[in-house]
C-alpha cells in the first residue's frame, strides 16, 4: 500500500484538481527556491525589499489571482487558498503582502471600483508594479470599525479627508492606498495615491511578530482628493467587511502552511535528535504530540478545502469563513507552540522556522478580525443575539 504522507493522512491531495496541484506545486517550487533561502534574513532585520518582492509575486501570477479581468488570472478560490498556504508555509509576512495586494486593496477597486479606477490601478497591481495597502483599522478602532473617526468632507466637488489609520500592512511602499472614511452619508471608500500631498505613511517599528512585512501608521491631513476618487458601489460597513472576507479566506488555507511548515520541521528534528539514547521520535510522548497536530492539520484541510468548494459555487456566507479562520488560526498557533516544544532550545532560534512562524501567528490570530470577534459572530449565528457590544 501507498505509504502515508505524515502531512495529508487521508489524502486531501486526491480531493484536488490537477489544475489545483498545478498553481500550488508552482508556488511551492518559488517559494522554496527563490524565498525560503532568504526570509530569516528579512524576518531578523525586520526588512524586506517589497518593490522586489511585489513584482515576483506578480510575475507568479498570485496577486489578484482570483479576480476576473484586468491583467488577473481569474482562478479558482481553491486555487487562491493553496497558494496563501504555500506562501505562508514560507512566512505569514509574505502571504499577508498577498492578502492586502489581492483580497484587499485589489478587491476593493475590482468590487467597488469606476471602470476607470480599475483600469488605472488593476493591472498594474496584479502585475506587482502599483503596490496597494488597506486602511480600515484607526488607533481607536480596531474590531468595531463601525466607530472610525477618519472623515471624508465636500469642498466643492473635491474630498478632503482627515484622520489617522493604524496597523496597515505595506502602507510605507504603497503606491495606492484604498482609505475607508465616514463621510456625510455614511462609511465610503476612497483610491488615494500616495503621492497627494498631506498622505504621509510612517512605518511601524519594533514588532515581535510578522517581521518580515511592512506595518504602518496612515496619516491623512487635509488629503484633497478629486470626486472621482471615491469608490461609488461601496456604502457603509458591509463595503470594507465585504473585502474582509476574501482575505479572511485565503487565511483559513494560510494559516495551515504555516502550521504543516511547523510540524515538517519537528519530524525531522524528532528523527535526528537523541535523547537518553534513543531518536526524540521514537517516544510515546513525541509520537502523541505529531499524531494530535497531524489530526488537526487534515482536519483544518478538510475544513479550508469545503469552504473553498462552497465559495467557487458562490454559496460562502460570512459565518462560514469565520469558523474557518478562527478554528485554523487556533489550531495553527497551538501546532507551531507544540512544535516549537519538540525542538527544545533551537526551537527559539531563527536557525528553524517554528518559533518564526509562531510569533507571525499571533498577529494572524488577531489580524483580520481576532478569534473573539469571530467567536461573536459564530455566537450570534448560533443564537441570533449579537454579543458585540
Ligand atoms: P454589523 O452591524 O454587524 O454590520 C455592519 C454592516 O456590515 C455587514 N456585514 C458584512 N458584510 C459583508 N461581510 C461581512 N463579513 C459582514 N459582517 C457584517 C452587515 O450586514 C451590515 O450591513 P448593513 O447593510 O446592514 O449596514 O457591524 P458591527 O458594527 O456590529 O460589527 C460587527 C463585526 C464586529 C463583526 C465587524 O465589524 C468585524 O468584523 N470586526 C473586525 C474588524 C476586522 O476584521 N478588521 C480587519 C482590518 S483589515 C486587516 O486586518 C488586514 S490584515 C491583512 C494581512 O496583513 O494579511
Ligand atoms: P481591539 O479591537 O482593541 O481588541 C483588543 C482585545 O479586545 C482583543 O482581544 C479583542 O478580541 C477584544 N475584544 C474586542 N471586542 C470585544 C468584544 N466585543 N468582546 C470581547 N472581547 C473583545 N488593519 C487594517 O485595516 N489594514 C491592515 O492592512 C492591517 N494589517 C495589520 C497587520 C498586523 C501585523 C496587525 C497586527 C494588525 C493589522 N491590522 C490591519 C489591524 C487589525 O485588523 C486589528 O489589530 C484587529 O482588527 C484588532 O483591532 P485592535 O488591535 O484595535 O484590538
Amino acid at each position: 500500500s501507498t505509504p502515508l504522507h505524515p502531512f495529508d493522512l487521508v489524502d486531501i491531495d486526491g480531493m484536488l484538481s490537477d489544475e489545483e496541484r498545478a498553481i500550488r506545486d508552482t508556488v511551492r517550487t518559488m517559494g522554496e527556491r527563490e524565498l525560503r533561502p532568504k526570509v530569516a534574513e528579512w524576518f531578523e532585520n525586520g526588512a524586506i525589499p517589497a518593490r522586489e518582492l511585489a513584482r515576483e509575486l506578480g510575475g507568479l501570477g498570485v496577486l489578484g489571482m482570483h479576480l476576473e479581468g484586468y491583467g488577473c488570472a481569474g482562478t479558482s478560490a481553491v486555487s487562491y487558498g493553496l497558494a496563501c498556504m504555500e506562501l505562508e508555509a514560507v512566512d505569514s509576512g509574505l502571504r499577508s503582502l498577498v492578502s492586502v495586494q489581492g483580497s484587499l486593496a485589489m478587491y476593493a477597486i475590482w468590487k467597488y471600483g469606476s471602470e476607470e479606477q480599475k483600469q488605472q490601478w488593476l493591472p498594474g497591481m496584479a502585475a506587482g508594479e502599483k503596490i496597494g495597502c488597506f486602511g480600515l483599522t484607526e488607533p481607536d478602532a480596531g474590531s468595531d470599525p463601525g466607530s472610525m473617526r477618519t472623515n471624508a468632507k465636500r469642498d466643492g466637488s473635491d474630498w478632503i479627508l482627515n484622520g489617522a489609520k493604524m496597523w496597515i500592512t505595506n502602507g510605507s511602499v504603497a503606491d495606492v492606498a484604498v482609505v475607508w472614511a465616514r463621510a456625510e452619508d455614511g462609511v465610503r471608500g476612497f483610491v488615494v495615491p500616495t503621492d497627494t500631498p498631506g498622505f504621509s505613511a510612517p512605518e511601524i517599528k519594533r514588532k515581535l511578530s510578522l517581521r518580515a512585512s511592512v506595518t504602518s501608521e496612515l496619516v491623512l491631513e487635509d488629503v484633497r482628493l478629486p470626486a472621482d476618487a471615491m469608490l461609488p458601489d461601496a456604502r457603509g460597513l458591509s463595503g470594507p467587511l465585504g473585502c474582509l472576507n476574501e482575505a479572511r479566506f485565503g487565511i483559513v488555507f494560510g494559516a495551515l502552511g504555516a502550521a504543516r511548515d511547523c510540524l515538517e520541521a519537528a519530524i525531522s528534528y524528532a528523527g535526528d535528535r537523541t535523547v537518553f539514547e534513543r531518536p526524540l521520535a521514537s517516544y510515546q510522548l513525541t509520537q502523541q504530540k505529531l499524531a494530535d497536530m497531524a489530526l488537526e492539520l487534515d482536519k483544518g484541510m478538510l475544513l479550508a478545502l469545503r469552504l473553498g468548494r462552497l465559495k467557487d459555487e458562490g454559496r460562502g456566507t460570512p459565518e462560514q469563513i469565520s469558523v474557518g479562520k478562527l478554528n485554523n488560526v487556533r489550531e495553527a498557533i497551538q501546532i507551531a507552540r507544540e512544535c516549537r516544544t519538540i525542538l527544545g532550545a533551537n526551537g527559539i532560534t531563527l536557525e528553524y522556522p517554528v518559533m518564526r512562524h509562531a510569533n507571525n501567528l499571533e498577529s494572524v490570530l488577531t489580524y483580520e478580525g481576532t478569534s473573539e470577534v469571530h467567536s461573536l459572530v459564530i455566537g450570534k449565528a448560533l443564537t441570533g443575539l449579537a454579543a458585540f457590544r
